[in-house]
């Protein structure tokens, strides 16, 4: 008889804000000890706070504290953590950080190296999709290497088209052309800038779709060939790329589309052999409803928690448990979706302006009640800080139907009172009074269209 291994005795978590309390929560009830990191900035901060022990890793840069490697290492050494989470953005997609956690015999609580370079690479991500039978708009699966290349595949795909970085992602790095001349003036541009942002200036390119959907499948998988979907989030409501609000299930879903979309994104991940968490991207073309895979994100994401909210899973502890070597615990069958959840993140910015705006909380009030839940980190007296991600919260509601869910996250909204610093608490409410937002009747256009009457 074999024993199932053991969770872990101490986890390190590399990173700040919410998400750190969120998966020091999970390690308290799972009976893990906790090492918290710190940038001196961070100080006063909760996760350092909360957590069982704490290390300073170096100065308020993200360059010199979070994101360095061997700082976080070695505070993962000398505590003797035996896993580290990355939980999002930071090093939680840095291949080269999972293989070195390897390395140090640290189980990085995420996915395989391998799975992280192949889907971090989005050309080879296509090239995968279209091999695995996943659609996927017409379009470059290589980079292309010149410009007398890219305006030939423009020619057999049809204007207009997107030029995507290839080592880009989230919506950076993309540039919408609508004939070849347009092409002609922008491509070395675009290119000479993902290699200043990326240092990668490779481009390939897609189809354009006009009126799209983002929609994105939650997987689970562990080290057994296991593999479950969570079902969908919608991430259409986003401004310059930046998610606003999500939701489950997607408005625009019905089972069946439901159902050919999950099995899209494990037929993907069986293709990699994925394990832990992931997140698989697709655009749905609102006209006709084809969905088309974009990329795989091979982390927690921010909006998690609505998922968590409509399946009754707590992902963060699911992680934990796959990444330890456990078979998972949930079956795709035990899967039923019936209530509706939405999120708002909230940002501590100038919603007019879209600038940051740090500085001294003053004042604040939590919302609460049945079906309200609030994943943050500031506290009354906390300082924003200039040098990191403006959102302070996300507030989540749950509800039995989606008219409910927004009847509740409107008066959630309403409660929320944060003094001090300005936030887009306002600019949610104003959403979700919309027409368009209440009848689930959106696009990716919809914040412009919407911006443009707003005020
Ligand atoms: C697209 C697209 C239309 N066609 N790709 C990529 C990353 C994502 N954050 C934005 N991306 C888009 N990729 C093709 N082939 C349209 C978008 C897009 C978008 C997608 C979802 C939500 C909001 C968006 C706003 C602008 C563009």
């Amino acid at each position: 008889m074999t024993v199932a291994p053991s969770l872990f005795r101490k986890v390190l978590i590399a990173n700040r804000g919410e998400i750190a309390l969120r998966v020091i929560r999970a390690c308290r009830e799972l009976g893990i000890s906790t090492v918290a990191v710190y940038s001196v900035a961070d100080e006063h901060s909760l996760h350092v706070k909360m957590a069982d022990e704490a290390v300073c890793i170096g100065p308020a840069q993200s360059k010199l504290s979070y994101l360095n490697i061997a700082s976080i290492l070695s505070a993962a050494d000398i505590t003797e953590a035996d896993a580290i989470h990355p939980g999002y953005g930071f090093l939680s997609e840095n291949a080269e950080f999972a293989r070195l956690c390897g390395e140090c015999k640290i189980t990085f609580i995420g996915p395989t190296t391998e799975n992280i370079r192949a889907m971090g690479e989005k050309t080879r991500a296509r090239a995968i999709a279209l091999a695995a039978g996943v659609p996927l708009l017409p379009g470059t699966v290589s980079a292309v290497p010149s410009m007398d290349v890219a305006l030939e595949e423009a020619d057999r795909i049809g204007y207009p088209v997107i030029l995507k970085a290839a080592a880009g992602g989230g919506g950076r790095g993309i540039h919408i052309v609508y004939n070849a001349h347009q092409l002609k003036s922008s491509f070395d541009r675009v290119s000479a800038e993902a290699g200043a942002a990326f240092g990668n200036s490779a481009m390939y390119i897609e189809k354009y779709c006009e009126n799209p959907r983002h929609v994105e499948i939650q997987v689970l998988c562990d080290k057994f060939a296991n593999r479950i979907s969570l079902g969908e989030r919608d991430c259409t409501i986003q401004r310059r790329h930046q998610k606003i609000l999500e939701e489950s299930p997607s408005p625009i879903l019905d089972p069946q589309l439901r159902q050919k979309m999950s099995d899209a994104a494990l037929k993907l991940c069986a293709a990699v052999n994925y394990e832990n968490v992931g997140t698989v991207e697709f655009l749905v073309d609102n006209r006709d409803k084809q969905f088309y895979f974009m990329e795989m994100n091979t982390r927690i994401q921010v909006e998690h928690p609505v998922t968590e909210m409509v399946t009754g899973i707590d992902l963060i502890k699911e992680q934990i448990w796959a990444a330890a070597g456990r078979p998972l615990r949930i079956k795709q069958s035990d899967i039923k979706i019936k209530s509706h959840a939405i999120e708002c993140r909230i940002n501590a910015e100038d919603p007019e302006r879209l600038a940051p705006s740090p500085g001294k909380i003053t004042g604040l009030h939590i919302p609460g009640g049945f079906g309200v839940r609030v994943d943050s980190f500031i506290y009354n007296q906390y300082k924003v800080l200039p040098f990191y991600d403006s959102m302070i919260g996300k507030l989540i509601v749950h509800a039995p139907t989606r008219l409910d869910a927004i009847a509740k996250m409107r008066q959630a909204l309403d409660e929320f009172v944060v003094e001090g610093i300005k936030t887009n608490v306002s600019f949610q409410k104003k959403i979700l009074a919309s027409k368009k937002f209440r009848e689930g009747d959106y696009d990716t256009h919809f914040l412009e269209e919407f911006l443009s009457k707003y005020e």
